[in-house]
């Protein structure tokens, strides 16, 4: 039986239809779905080949879709095409990001990097098509302008990551969690509200065909997961 709508302090609630599987089908597509992103991989080679904006549009929304504290949807998913704003972004990302490399990283988190092959030389910035630059709404205003914060935002935004990360996987692309901290020049660069703080970058693309990634594996379910029966 289908449940009726009813009103709960005011507020209107109508009837949720899940989505129903058979058992077998439920391990077939969960199966799948792990095998579909066990395929995804951080990439740091990438084509300059253009990208419908469409399907950039399909992938911010679906991120959108990602619960969030109190439903407040603290996030703002910044889009950069703009070739002079992406080389500024570069610049001043590297500029960190040598500091970073030289200095401000213990040896023990550069040795924990030397697999990756990372370094403070971030051309993808101005070869990727986009960059997303996702920021988190630290807190809004009500109608009187008295300033609230919002609710677990970094939960919230931290999941729309995983799901927009998902999203640009789904649609043939590829992404790279890109954090050039401390990241307040995204803020000054993109002229963002005081409200908001620069939470991640990913930049999206195509692969290039001869793109390399490390050969690191994944924790075994095992090792990851604790089963209480
Ligand atoms: N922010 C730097 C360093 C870096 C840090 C971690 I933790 C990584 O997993 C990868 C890189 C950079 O983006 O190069």
């Amino acid at each position: 039986m289908v449940a009726k709508e009813k009103m709960i302090n005011g507020f209107r609630h109508i009837p949720y239809k899940a989505e129903s599987y058979s058992a077998g089908e439920m391990i077939e597509r969960s199966n799948e779905f792990y095998h579909f992103l066990d395929k995804r991989r951080s990439v740091r080679h990438f084509s300059n080949k253009e990208v419908p904006q469409e399907v950039i549009e399909n992938i911010v929304r679906t991120a959108g879709t990602a619960p969030s504290g109190a439903h407040k949807q603290p996030w703002k998913f910044c889009v950069v095409s703009n070739v002079l704003l992406k080389s500024k972004i570069r610049e001043a990302a590297e500029k960190e990001e040598k500091e970073n490399y030289s200095s401000r990283m213990s040896e023990r988190w550069l040795r924990d990097l030397a697999p990756l092959g990372t370094d403070n030389n971030k051309e993808f910035l101005e070869i990727a098509p986009y960059l997303i630059i996702v920021f988190k709404e630290v807190y809004e205003f009500d109608e009187e302008g008295n300033k609230h914060n919002n609710y677990y935002v970094n939960e919230s935004v931290g999941i729309a990551c995983g799901m927009l990360i998902s999203a640009i996987h789904n649609a043939g692309l590829v992404t790279l969690t890109h954090t050039p901290s401390p990241m307040n020049f995204l803020a000054s660069l993109l002229e963002r509200p005081k409200n908001e703080r620069a939470y991640l970058l990913l930049p999206v693309g195509y692969a290039l065909e001869d793109a390399l990634v490390p050969d690191i594996h994944r924790k075994k379910n095992c090792d990851i997961c604790d089963f209480y029966r």
